[in-house]
């Protein structure tokens, strides 16, 4: 909830043994209304959303499947650090409550020696806030990010994924995991309201990222590019030294790769 920005702290959690997506019902819950910093929370989902039109996957009570509403007052360019505030969170949580240090594969996704352990999920809520929010701190655009962080289950077959049981060697409850992600999201939630927290959030972003310096394939609508990721920009895009010269993405599906016998491979 927003109040005096000094002590944001998310609001109601919305607990769900199933649903569709907890994406999906936030969205439609911030057109109706609710307010910043509300959190939805699903043991099931049976519509899993992925970007790109993807599937999340997850057996029930198996992952942290979670979407919080962020009201906030950024200029587009900025939004993108909604989805890294709930990642650095995440990435906070798993090293306190499990002794982990994953890294954030650019954009969001969360990784363990290269394993997924959590993707992050980020929508604009496409409509004007309701007249209850406007003219309040946070009141300027909605964004549902959404989390699944896997905690027992390594995800689907084939995929490269792993759990936080398999990487830490203990079994986390879920409320546990989900309670020191919110905490942590709390200081993380109140960077984006200044520049200088924004510059923060983005030099932590930038360490963490395990993209950076990486020989990196990336698709792109029309083609597919290699090259070396070197930068991180102000806005969040990633800068990719190609044999052509730098490219700018902004959005798109990176593969790690390495070099094996000459030849380069995904990781
Ligand atoms: C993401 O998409 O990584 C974002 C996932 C966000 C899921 C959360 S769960 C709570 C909230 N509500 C929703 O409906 N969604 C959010 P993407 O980068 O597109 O990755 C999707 C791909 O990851 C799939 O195509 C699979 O290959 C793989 N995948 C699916 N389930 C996985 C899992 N549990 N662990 C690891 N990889 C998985």
């Amino acid at each position: 909830m927003s109040g005096p920005l000094g002590h944001w702290r998310h609001a109601e959690v919305r607990r769900f043994a199933e649903i569709d997506s907890t994406n999906r019902y936030m969205v439609a819950e911030a057109r109706a209304g609710a307010p910043d910093g509300t959190v939805a929370v699903a043991d099931h989902q049976s519509a899993g959303r992925g970007r790109l039109d993807r599937r999340w996957e997850a057996p029930a009570g198996t992952a942290l499947l979670a979407s919080v509403l962020l009201r906030v007052d950024l200029r587009p360019a900025d939004l993108f650090l909604c989805a890294a505030a709930v990642a650095l969170a995440a990435a906070d949580a798993c090293r306190k409550v499990a002794g982990i240090e994953p890294s954030v594969k650019w954009p969001n996704d969360l990784l363990v020696d290269g394993r997924k352990l959590a993707g992050v999920l980020a929508e604009l809520v496409d409509v004007a806030s309701p007249p209850s929010a406007r003219g309040v701190p946070g009141g300027g655009t909605a964004v549902v990010v959404g989390i699944g962080l896997n905690l027992t289950w390594p995800g689907p077959e084939g995929v490269g994924g792993t759990s936080l049981a398999d990487e830490a060697g203990v079994e986390v409850e879920r409320d546990v995991v989900l309670d020191a992600l919110l905490e942590a999201l709390a200081p993380r939630r109140r960077a984006l309201e200044d520049p200088g927290g924004r510059r923060r959030l983005l030099d932590d972003l930038r360490q963490r990222c395990v993209t950076l310096g990486q020989l990196v394939s990336v698709e792109l609508p029309a083609e597919t590019i290699e090259g070396t990721a070197t930068e991180l920009t102000d806005h969040g895009h990633l800068v990719v030294r190609t044999a052509t010269g730098p490219r700018e993405i902004t959005a798109g599906d990176v593969v790690h790769l390495r070099e094996s016998g000459g030849r380069r491979v995904g990781q």
